[in-house]
């Protein structure tokens, strides 16, 4: 049900479908193809808070470059199965999403987008999942899956988001402490830096306890990013690696920074269970 006069659907020559957002307090745009936030830009800085590589392939055929990727129900190639058989980061992000319903309300307007499935290959549980976006002051994305099955099952989940930064070498990440796993350095534990730049190709996963409040600041726009349904939070920037990504140019990595809403040790869901993976982005007060 549609009861929001902020938005419109667009559709581009290869017939993917987008919501664009405009209301009082901000812009956004959501591809269905995916439900890929692709767009959030607070209209109190007018600063585009998320990074879209200009190679992203915008047909289908493969998942948007950049944004804010679902991965759902494994996370990267944490399937259980030999790496190359299932889709890196599950199938939620490279299927077509339906509205369900859209509404402005004085927070901003919501929007709750449904999957078309949430069986496939590898993962063969009963469930419903939806999202829901409020594109208000602040951006809020949840991931929400229910386990309605007769037995427990155990998903990996994240809110992949690649944040908009002027130049990495200008950014620097605060509020992230503990350790974390190096997967560049085959999987060593080590402890996060302070202060936290990103130097070199950067893929961590961050142990950390929820809700976090992680901050991005790269000298033009501060960036709040509160996360909670979490047990992680990965840090990803591609480095010179970028080059060998058909969907990124080579210097995009000085553009673009991963911080990732994650759960990636699995959760247990039990019969009847909800569980709700939150990331909320705003400016910083
Ligand atoms: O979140 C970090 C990561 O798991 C990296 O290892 C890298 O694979 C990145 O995700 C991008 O994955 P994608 O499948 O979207 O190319």
């Amino acid at each position: 049900m549609t009861t929001s006069d902020s938005i419109s659907v667009s559709t581009n020559q290869d017939g993917l479908s987008f919501i664009n957002i405009d209301n009082a307090h901000a812009t956004a745009k959501v591809s269905l193809f995916g439900a890929h936030l692709m767009s959030y830009c607070p209209k109190s800085d007018g600063k585009e808070r998320l990074w879209v590589s200009p190679h992203a392939y915008l047909n289908g055929e493969k998942p948007i470059r950049g944004g804010i990727p679902l991965c759902w129900p494994w996370f990267g190639h944490n399937h259980g199965q030999e790496k190359g058989t299932l889709p890196s980061h599950g199938f939620l992000r490279t299927q077509t999403w339906s509205i369900a319903n859209s509404k402005d309300t004085s927070e901003g307007t919501e929007l709750t987008l449904l999957p078309a499935f949430t069986k496939a290959k590898g993962f063969d549980h009963k469930c419903e999942v939806k999202l829901v976006i409020m594109i208000g002051e602040s951006l809020s994305v949840s991931l929400i899956t229910t386990n309605i099955d007769d037995h427990e099952f155990s998903i990996d989940c994240a809110l992949h988001t690649y944040f908009n930064v002027e130049h990495i070498g200008k950014t620097t990440i605060d509020g992230i402490t503990g350790d974390y796993e190096d997967k560049t350095r085959e999987s060593a534990v080590l402890t996060t830096p302070t202060p936290y730049f990103v130097s070199e190709e950067t893929d961590r996963i961050h142990f950390c306890e929820a809700p976090n409040i992680t901050i991005v600041e790269d000298g033009v726009r501060t960036t709040e990013i509160t996360s909670s349904g979490n047990d992680t939070i990965v840090v990803w920037n591609p480095w010179h690696g970028a080059a060998s990504l058909s969907d990124m140019d080579a210097f995009g990595y000085k553009h673009m920074l991963c911080v990732e809403t994650t759960v990636t040790q699995g959760y247990g869901l039990q019969p009847n269970e909800t569980h709700v993976l939150t990331q909320v982005i705003s400016t910083a007060k």
